[in-house]
């Protein structure tokens, strides 16, 4: 984009005047942020309204969750004017950093939503016509504090500082029916800008309001009376982003969001398309779509539905939908799987249960073992079952997570219909996650193998020839990262960290299975050994955590109380405090991992085996040259591939042997034959930690009683953790290590998002 500083400033100051009465001189911090933004959108409107009259096929991703953190400055980048503008507001005495304080979008959980977010991005960056769509929540993901090492949740105002990068688009509105009421569905806009390439895309938000008096007459003309909405307040309906990931709750509210989000969007689609005087049966020739995990398949009836209320049959809906929609799995927990109780579906979507049963009989048609292919059984609705018998594609998110789709759980499905299934590793953008996050890196590399890597992230491997002149820049750099995170921490948490001890971060969504307390065990073995005097000359470490639990999950929280407390009693202890700190970081969200990522030392990446189905972390600390201390999980296994397992810090059961140890594992022999680990699991009832509520006492049964103790190996795998995370703590601030780190840099061009969207487009959208 073409800058002009003065005609940029006079942009901004004609917003000021028209939209808040101020000027360049009063306006304060919300209005300039508007108004710089809103200046911006205004010259970015040709560009923008090019790609909304194409005529180009397109993919629609559809999903509940979009985790786009803060626009402005990933925008002002990918435009190629942040530095423009910067110095423009430097001119007139405004700093552009003020705009750290403009929240996040946090309107995803985690890796799902921010997944959602690095595609659109890199889509736009590879001109692939993609556009998202989802929900506008009025509160996305809570805020976190902690208050006497327990956490709080508050509502998470997203929208205080204004939604100037959103435009609303009431022409665009439609209504939703639910059976016991209507609602309208307002779309905004936000577009999505490819990186100095002059594409825009576009991530439609739908925002649920009640409806209005014109709109009841025309819909009552095409639909039949419509219900007011008397019980029930219509913009509840995205109030809130649900904030559990990774466990299905069956609450109606979540079902009438799936459903108003699929439902608005196909309409939109429909009436567009029908508007070209297309047949709808060609539909799959101008789009396609993703359905993002379990919670838009609502999509797949509420489409059969719709066409034929155009007039298909069934069997030619059918057609459409087998030609339109694909499907991605995040997870393999079962917990997850979203199903849902037939009766309260059929209550609420009577004409979409229908379908749903249409395509449960055509399932049945088909002569295979009902006991294996169902879609409703036992009046249970098995979204994945649906998504898998009507999409043309089912994809895994890493190597090893489609392996054990194909081979576990969803065995039979494979069986039968192998060619559906494709792994498409995942990938996160280089721009946000290396360009805006790490400048001084990110200039380091120009100088050393040019531009093209911005792009073209494995040209990264030119690097490898100049590692050994690039030593000591990376080092400075990473330094001086880490007191910038140092800064931010002790202003933000209170906790003064140095520079100089190793940076040791787990950062990700609080889960038993992603083992925080397997680390957390460590830290308090390496504490009782130092003030035992059996360890010697331990390398003084920062240990750094951030993490949400979900409200309602009882043990993620019971293992953050845990994790404070081990902190209030390790900081608190001068033995021990020029060897260790331990720091849990609060409202862990986009805007700190893009601080956190640039300064870490280790990547912990630490789940059981076979749970985590990729994790995108790993992927940001190995692009700014972290080494990774991981099991052989998820994406990790691919990053040993790519970057060489002797760069990086490998440890635990494999997958294939975690289902025989399971047999015969017994965690108390294993506390038995280590008695420092004893007394750090200890400390979750013999008072050494103070446990008001008795959390941590249940979090100690989980360890070691009831049915299934310890479930997700932690005592298992711990010795074999501290065996690997012992040589890594001694092995750093060596120069072979400061090459490992930057072999895996080097190495990470896999793990760009502008690979995985290219294989999305060519093998799954054929775009
Ligand atoms: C129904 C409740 C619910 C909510 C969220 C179930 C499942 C989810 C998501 C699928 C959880 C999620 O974010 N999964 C993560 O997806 C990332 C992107 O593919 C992966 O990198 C992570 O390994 C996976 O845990």
């Amino acid at each position: 984009m073409q800058f002009d500083a003065k005609q940029f400033l006079a942009d901004v100051e004609r917003v000021l005047h028209a939209d808040y009465a101020c000027d360049l001189k009063s306006a304060g911090r919300r209005e300039l942020y508007n108004a710089v933004s809103k200046a911006v959108m205004e010259e970015t409107f040709d560009d923008w309204n090019r790609a909304r009259r194409s005529a180009r096929r397109r993919c629609g991703y559809f999903s509940a969750e979009f985790l786009m953190g803060r626009a402005i400055y990933s925008n002002l980048l990918n435009l190629g004017i942040l530095e423009d503008v910067g110095a423009a507001l430097k001119g007139v005495g405004e700093d552009i950093m003020q705009f750290e304080e403009v929240e996040d979008a946090a309107l995803g959980n985690g890796g799902l939503g921010r997944l959602a977010a690095c595609y659109l991005e890199s889509a736009a960056s590879r001109n692939i016509a993609l556009d998202g769509y989802g929900i506008r929540y009025r509160y996305g993901l809570f805020r976190q504090t902690f208050q006497d090492g327990f956490q709080h949740e508050e509502g998470d105002d997203w929208l205080k500082w204004g939604d100037p990068w959103s435009v609303r688009v009431d022409r665009d509105a439609v209504l939703v029916k639910f059976a016991d009421l209507t609602v309208r569905a307002v779309p905004y806009d936000m577009p999505i800008f490819g990186y100095r390439n002059g594409v825009v895309n576009t991530l439609r938000l739908w925002q649920a309001e009640p409806v209005q008096a014109f709109d009841f007459a025309s819909f009552n003309e095409m639909h039949g009376e419509v219900k007011a909405t008397e019980n029930f307040n219509a913009t509840k309906i995205t109030d809130v982003l649900y904030p559990n990931d990774n466990t299905m709750v069956g609450k109606i509210l979540r079902l009438r969001q799936q459903y108003f989000m699929v439902s608005a969007s196909l309409q939109d689609i429909i009436a567009k398309f029908k508007a070209t005087g297309k047949d709808l049966r060609t539909l799959p020739e101008k789009w396609c779509f993703q359905l993002n995990d379990t919670h838009p398949v609502i999509a797949i009836p509420e489409l059969l539905r719709l066409l034929q209320a155009e007039g298909l049959t069934f069997d030619e809906a059918f057609a459409v939908c087998a030609g339109c929609f694909n499907f991605t799995n995040h997870t393999i927990m079962a917990e997850a799987l979203e199903k849902w109780d037939a009766l309260a579906l059929s209550d609420l979507l009577p004409e979409v249960y229908e379908q749903i049963v249409a395509c449960q009989q055509r399932l049945q048609g088909e002569g295979l073992n009902p006991d294996q292919f169902y879609i409703v059984r036992d009046n249970v609705v098995h979204m994945a079952n649906l998504a898998i018998y009507v999409c043309a594609h089912v994809n895994g998110v890493a190597q090893i997570h489609t392996n054990i789709l194909k081979t576990q759980t969803f065995k039979n499905w494979y069986e039968q219909y192998p060619d559906k299934f494709v792994n498409i590793t995942n990938g996160i953008t280089p721009r946000r996650w290396l360009l805006l996050n790490n400048p001084e890196m990110a200039r380091l590399i120009d100088g050393k193998i040019g531009d093209g890597w911005h792009t073209k992230l494995p040209e990264l491997k030119k690097l490898l020839p100049h590692i050994g002149e690039m030593l000591p820049d990376f080092v400075r750099i990473k330094q001086q990262n880490k007191q910038n995170l140092a800064e931010y921490i002790a202003g933000h948490e209170g906790v003064q960290l140095s520079p100089d001890f190793i940076f040791d971060v787990q950062v990700k969504r609080l889960h038993e299975y992603k083992r925080q307390m397997l680390n957390a065990l460590s830290v308090l073995w390496y504490y009782f050994g130092i003030k035992d005097g059996e360890i010697k000359d331990f390398p003084p470490t920062a240990f750094i955590f951030g993490a949400k639990a979900a409200p309602g999950y009882y043990m993620a929280k019971a293992v953050i109380k845990f994790i404070n407390e081990v902190a209030k009693l390790v900081n608190s202890d001068p033995a021990v405090s020029d060897r260790m700190k331990v720091v849990f970081v609060q409202n862990y969200n986009v805007s700190y991992a893009e601080k956190i990522v640039c300064a870490a030392d280790i990547s912990e990446q630490i789940s059981l085996a076979g749970m985590e189905a990729s994790g995108t972390s790993n992927m940001k600390f190995m692009l700014n040259g972290t080494v990774t201390l991981g099991t052989m999980d998820g994406a990790n296994v691919e990053i040993c591939e790519e970057a060489g397992r002797e760069n990086n810090y490998i440890f635990g059961a494999t997958v294939e042997e975690v289902a025989a140890i399971k047999q015969y594992y017994c965690p108390r022999e294993i506390v038995e034959q280590n008695p420092r680990l004893k007394r750090a699991l200890e400390t979750l009832v013999d008072g050494t930690l103070s446990d008001g509520s008795g959390m941590l006492k249940k979090l100690y049964e989980s360890m070691t009683a009831g049915y299934e103790p310890d479930r997700y190996l932690v005592l298992y795998d711990f010795a074999d953790y501290i065996r690997v995370k012992t040589q890594l703590l001694y092995d750093y601030g060596t120069e072979e290590f400061n090459r490992k780190c930057l072999v895996n840099m080097a190495n990470v061009g896999k793990f760009s998002a502008d690979r995985s969207v290219s294989d999305y487009a060519k093998n799954i959208w054929k775009l």
